[in-house]
């Protein structure tokens, strides 16, 4: 049996369009992380969802005169379709208002309760005389207690990252009537993280191998000492408490949003008529399993979701969170609430999704902020993709078709083809350990440098010369050429998948379907020239 990996994507909160920020922040490195491990034999389960309760969902639908459900719902719509629209292709994208959810977080609230690490306490809250009610932690804005930033807000603050308590807040304002809100008492559930501390510690001794920034700042936040933190709120939209007494009060977007993996694996094993195959997964604590986030994230995934799955105790436990930094736009944050940079959809009117996957690899914010320039789209692209590839096999398959090769497996090998295949073979090992170790800008790297490997050999054998002079070296060139085709166009499929499986219908006329040993082994070619395989972009309109 194949070895089984799972993935597992931030689950987006349905309150607004997908931006370029989110792709490069976690899904596109998450869906080229399962391609590539699909096609390096394992079996990979992967899923994300819409986040639709808490407060972002709630101050949308109050911004756009409706209701929370009807916002969740049209941006679970949304979200889907961009999702197709750029070929990120979950296994299921579950939702957090599927009442199956609800069903696993009681189960999950219940267990943590009846172990004593759940307990009743009362707190301080920040209260609105003007709306007559508790605000929830992101209606309260302030300077952030640690860095002095002056638009924190009350849950957390978006330039240190710290997670926050409104009642932290210097100069705290409610944002929907701007009055300074009371700290008032009330009664809420905890969640005694501080009672974990030494378990999670232990978790993260065994965790050197993460990214140095995710590791560096959970090992902070956790030898700060865990404290007990509130999992419910004073709110309408939400999950119920599964206790009775407390219909006016749910359970924190947090909290029950990160159960909302186990859901969706849950779902999806019902969906696909195999009820327990989830459990492969979930109840297996030997298989790795990674959380693609963006760095905002990092603290539910490495400290939270964590300890509340050592706590709970059937689950697995997360393998490794490779959280990504902030792409930025012209220098700024990409935002969907301040409506800076480009939507997904926005770019897919002026470009192709492969151009756009391309292009947005190459600068996945892996260990620190990168930046999206259209300039620099076009011009790699252009010379890249465009170029050095799809040149490269347009020109070998038109060289084919004119000659009527028909090409044979050889029989003796130059000393050259001997060297180039080799090398071949060397940099395609490299390219999958370090993908394996999700270091996805790294492959496409190596990538880049076997296309320049494989012009250098076509324009060094001169096939166009070989053919009149000597016709079996021109095959055995010809051969070798299209074997690092081969090898080009299954490395290019986790980051470009429709244009790559296009190139391969060229060669095979056929899907690409199966592992890389197999579809490596295959020595039988069937090309079939089409158009050049992708176009040159200009942007000359937009920039
Ligand atoms: N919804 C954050 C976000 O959309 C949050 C992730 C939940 S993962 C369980 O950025
Ligand atoms: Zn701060």
């Amino acid at each position: 049996m194949n070895e089984k990996i799972m993935v597992n994507c931030a689950l987006p909160y349905t309150n607004g369009p997908l931006h370029l920020g989110h792709i490069a922040g976690a899904y596109l490195g998450a869906d080229i992380f399962v391609r590539f491990n699909r096609l390096n034999g394992k079996d990979v389960l992967f899923i994300s969802g819409s986040d639709e309760y808490g407060t972002p969902i709630t101050i949308t639908a109050e911004k756009n005169n409706t209701t929370p459900q009807e916002i969740a719902n049209r941006y679970h719509k949304e979200h889907e379709e961009t999702f197709r629209n750029i070929d990120i292709v979950f296994d299921k994208f579950t939702r957090t208002t599927d009442p199956e959810h609800v069903k696993d977080v009681a189960e999950f609230f219940l267990n943590l309760y009846d172990k004593g690490y759940i307990e009743k306490r009362y707190m301080v809250s920040p209260y609105c005389k003007k709306s007559a009610k508790f605000m929830p932690d992101r209606y309260i804005e302030g300077v952030c207690p640690y860095c002095n930033y002056d638009s924190a807000r009350g849950d957390q603050c978006d330039n240190c990252g710290r997670t926050l308590d409104p009642i932290e807040l210097i100069n705290p304002i409610c944002k929907s009537t701007g009055e300074t809100p009371e700290f008032r008492e009330t009664e809420h559930f905890f969640l005694m993280l501080n009672k974990i501390q030494d378990g999670l510690t232990e978790y993260l001794d065994t965790k050197d191998f993460w990214k140095s920034n995710v590791l560096k700042y959970t090992r902070n936040f956790v030898s700060e000492g865990l404290k007990p933190r509130a999992i419910t709120r004073d709110l309408n939209w939400g999950v119920p408490i599964p206790l009775e007494g407390y219909e006016n009060k749910k359970i924190y977007v947090w909290f029950e949003a990160l159960i909302g993996y186990i859901t969706g694996a849950r779902t999806y094993s019902k969906d696909i008529g195999s009820e327990n195959s989830w459990k492969d997964f979930w109840l297996n604590k030997d298989i790795n399993s990674y959380y693609f986030i963006g760095k905002d994230n990092i603290p539910f995934h490495t400290i939270i979701w964590p300890s509340m799955l050592l706590i709970h105790g059937h689950y697995n436990i997360p393998y490794n969170v490779p959280a990504n930094e902030y792409l930025r736009f012209e220098g700024e944050q990409f935002s969907k609430s301040r409506g800076i940079g480009y939507t997904v959809n926005d770019v897919l009117k002026i470009v192709d999704k492969s151009s756009l996957r391309y292009y947005l690899s190459s600068i996945l914010p892996e260990t620190g902020d990168s930046d999206f320039s259209l300039r620099e789209f076009q011009e790699k692209v252009n010379s890249e993709l465009v170029d050095k590839y799809g040149n490269y096999i347009y020109r070998m398959e038109s060289f084919i078709a004119k000659n009527d090769i028909n090409i044979k497996i050889p029989e003796n090998l130059d000393a050259d083809d001997q060297q180039v295949l080799d090398e071949l073979n060397e940099k395609f090992q490299t390219y999958r350990d370090e993908i394996s170790r999700v270091h996805i800008k790294k492959g496409m790297q190596i990538w880049l440098e076997l296309t320049m490997l494989a012009n250098n050999y076509f324009n060094r054998s001169e096939p166009w010369k070989l053919i009149k002079t000597d016709r079996e070296r021109c095959n055995n060139k010809i051969f070798v050429s299209l074997k690092i085709a081969q090898y080009l166009t299954l490395m290019l499929y986790p980051y470009v998948p429709s244009g790559a499986e296009n190139v391969w219908k060229t060669m095979f006329s056929e899907k690409i379907t199966g592992n890389f040993d197999y579809l490596l082994s295959i020595n039988e070619f069937k090309i079939n020239k089409g158009a050049p395989p992708f176009n040159k972009l200009d942007f000359k309109e937009h920039i």
